[in-house]
């Protein structure tokens, strides 16, 4: 019987954003002991969650739910100034796990805001990370979806306007709305597919490097995980079937059927334990041979707050 190549493209699984965002929760349950409210997912993993969730921290969708003067922290896809506000206002003690890559995408927003410019962010409705973008300047920034949206888009002033991005995009998608962008207005301000950050388009150049050859690629992630969805997306636009898994769980044996490579990676909120039993579930249905296919070596770190820097 032949081997099934299972193809782990790299870098998968954790970025620094998501690394330094569950640190933070951990040394503060270390430090204070729960309950630690953390606003809403730290990061879009159930299992991230469910971990924290068991060694007391406390997710709640509202700053109503956090009991005045308490500890809250608020996740890495970033917070409206409105919430942060908002938060000072109840007393209560604040932590800030916002990826520095959204930060930097929040200070892009202020500035060209505060510089007199439309600021139009390229995202998806209603992702957290887009809500708490849309926060900063909210009367100077309209979102668009699509490339359709782009080219019909009306603005205060046409020579007066800057375009974003959500950071867990498609880079080939933003692309193409940034174009559109640029030939609807020519003066626009913006760097491409800049904000789509270091770690998402990592992770679709390694799908995309071992896509043309594996039969079946399985995605580890939540649903509501952009970056994951995206590499699912980019998998199948190439003609491969692909799916977004939970854990190995949620694995079907009959889309193994006939698949001699599978290609196995992870979004950037998934733990590698979860990559690791996938495997597991494809070599109990028989000979395995693992390949690694990396295209990028990740060293970025982000440092921890201030307050929680040191042992
Ligand atoms: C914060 C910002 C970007 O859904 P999305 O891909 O944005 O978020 P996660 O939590 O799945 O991935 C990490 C992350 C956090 N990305
Ligand atoms: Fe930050 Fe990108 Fe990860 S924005 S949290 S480095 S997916």
């Amino acid at each position: 019987m032949t081997a099934r190549r299972v193809l782990l493209p790299a870098p998968r699984s954790f970025c620094a954003g998501v690394e330094r965002a569950i640190e933070i929760v951990e040394r503060l349950l270390e430090r204070y002991g729960p309950p630690v409210y953390v606003r809403n997912q730290i990061v879009h993993n159930a299992h991230v969650v469910a971990d924290l969730e068991s060694r007391g921290a406390v997710f709640v969708s509202e700053l109503d739910e956090v009991p005045e003067h308490a500890l809250v922290v608020f996740s890495a896809h970033g917070v409206a100034p409105a919430v942060e506000a908002e938060a000072a206002r109840r007393g209560l003690d604040a932590v800030d796990a916002t990826c520095p890559l959204v930060a930097k995408v929040h200070a892009e927003a202020k500035r060209a805001a505060d510089s007199g410019d439309t600021v139009v962010l390229i995202g998806h409705e209603g992702h957290e990370e887009v809500v708490g973008t849309l926060g900063v300047a909210p009367e100077r920034t309209v979102l668009v979806s699509s490339a359709a949206e782009a080219a019909a888009l009306r603005v205060e002033r046409e020579d007066r306007v800057t375009y974003l991005s959500q950071t867990t995009l498609s880079v080939s998608e933003v692309e193409d709305i940034a174009a559109a962008l640029k030939d609807r207005f020519p003066a626009i301000r913006g760097q491409g597919a800049d904000d789509i950050c270091y770690a998402t388009s990592n992770r679709q150049a390694a799908v995309a490097a071992v896509v043309g050859e594996a039969d079946l690629v399985l995605v580890v992630g939540s649903a509501n995980s952009s970056n994951s969805n995206r590499l699912v997306e980019l998998a199948a636009a190439n003609g491969v079937a692909a799916y977004l898994v939970e854990d190995a769980g949620a694995v079907d044996p009959s889309w193994l059927e006939g698949a001699a490579t599978v290609a196995v990676t992870a979004g950037a909120s998934a733990p590698p334990r979860l990559v690791d039993d996938v495997v597991a579930v494809i070599a109990a249905l028989g000979p395995i041979e693992v390949v690694e296919r990396p295209v990028a070596h990740e060293t970025q770190e982000f440092l921890l707050p201030q307050r929680l820097r040191g042992a």
